[in-house]
């Protein structure tokens, strides 16, 4: 069946996401596709427009592995977050297509049921940190949590999420790793004694701590059981992961800043990392996806693929499929959206006491509502940066 248009949908109900979508000769189906990048959605867009689009036109449909490898190596240049985007909302459409076609949802192409829902963390959120300890134990209480996200961070945020207008720049966020690692550790030990033992609490150190930084604060939380810690650094050197793995006991998760196999390679065949998080779009989409499960269930290693809000419902679907498809499934970062993107994204996974579970369709189970995507254009932001209040050098943030 051959590609007949390819479309970008760039919209911002509350924050930016590009969709694709992908027509067939076949005039009643078309794939739904996410290549949202918070803070270079337009780079992205560019791209498809420009480059992918013309020579995806005619090409068969049906024939993913060949147009996956033809937009990564065909190019000769490859890789990086801008191309892997791309190519992930090209990817997840056309496997949204194959589902159509064959009357069947995603998770069955990729295996079938191995679970009927997945369990999934929601994050603690408040305007301070103090406003999240006295909230946490309601809130799971509450929704029925069975895992509770945290983050290191003064929260301020005003970044990509809750888009209010266009930037001019970034907005500087304060952050001084060198003095924080007490505040952090205290942090989490607080939420531990209000939420109790019961609970897990995964802690998302979101690369903001040197490898020395990472090693203290891990070892201190080592009696209070995370359920893992999340990026303890940055994901460049993989020496410095190396030395924090050796150095601490928690379990770790890492890598939704990685962009394909080969970063993730590394550490999976060393077993430096119990979860593997790699964003599903950043890697390239699910035919990528689906590679990396493979290698990492083959050294026993669980998934908990990234899902903020800044990823549509559109791959917190695909994050579903796989999940309730993959033996090595860990956990899931709960993909609740609010109400605002539910007028322009129909489906998705739906939240119940710790779970996610969503109906049978064929494909990924999404639509976009483009005429309620017109009502939200897109408008410029971009993830803020950290500066040290002491010398006001940057920092990760
Ligand atoms: O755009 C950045 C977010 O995707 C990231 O900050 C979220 O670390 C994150 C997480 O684990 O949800
Ligand atoms: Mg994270």
């Amino acid at each position: 069946m051959k590609i007949t248009d390819v479309r970008t949908i760039l919209t911002c109900p509350k924050q930016n996401y590009l969709f694709v979508k992908i027509l067939t000769e076949d005039r009643e189906i078309y794939g739904i596709g996410d290549a949202s990048l918070n803070g270079r959605e337009k780079a992205v867009e560019d791209l498809i427009q420009e480059y992918l689009r013309p020579m995806l036109i005619g090409m068969d449909a049906d024939r993913i592995e060949d147009i996956w490898q033809t937009i990564y190596r065909g190019a000769y240049w490859r890789g990086g977050n801008i191309i892997m985007s791309a190519l992930c909302g090209i990817d997840m459409a056309l496997w949204d297509i194959k589902g159509k076609r064959a009357g069947l949802p995603l998770y069955s192409l990729l295996g079938g049921r191995v679970r009927e829902r997945v369990l999934c963390y929601s994050h603690v959120l408040g305007k301070t940190n103090e406003e999240k300890v006295q909230k946490a134990a309601a809130f799971v209480e509450e929704k029925g949590l069975k895992v509770i996200r945290l983050r290191a961070g003064l929260p301020s945020a005003n970044g990509t999420l809750n888009n209010q207008g266009h930037q001019a720049r970034p907005k500087v966020e304060p952050w001084d790793p060198e003095f924080l690692a007490d505040e952090m550790i205290a942090y989490f030990i607080r939420i531990r004694k209000k939420v109790g033992d019961k609970v897990g609490i995964i802690f998302d150190l979101h690369e903001r701590f040197s490898p020395d930084q990472a090693v203290y604060i891990m070892r201190k939380l080592e009696d209070y059981h995370p359920f893992f810690i999340e990026d303890p650094i940055a994901p460049d050197c993989i020496e410095s992961l190396r030395t924090v793995r050796a150095h601490t006991n928690v379990p770790i998760a890492f890598g939704e800043l990685y962009k394909d196999r080969y970063e993730c390679i590394p550490g999976i065949i060393e077993r430096l990392y119990d979860f593997i998080r790699c964003d599903i779009i950043r890697i390239g989409g699910i035919t990528e996806a689906k590679k990396i499960n493979a290698m990492a269930e083959a050294f026993d290693i669980k998934t908990a693929w990234h899902g903020p809000n800044d990823v549509s419902p559109v791959t917190h679907a695909v994050n579903w499929h796989m999940n309730v498809s993959c033996f090595n499934f860990g956990i899931q970062e709960d993909g609740t959206v609010d109400d605002t993107v539910k007028k322009v994204v129909r489906g998705g996974p739906v939240y119940k006491d710790g779970y996610l579970t969503m109906p049978d369709q064929p494909g990924i189970g999404c639509d976009i509502d483009e005429e309620a995507a017109a009502e939200y254009p897109y408008k410029r932001a971009y993830i803020p940066v950290c500066r040290r209040t002491s010398d006001e050098s940057l920092c990760d943030w």
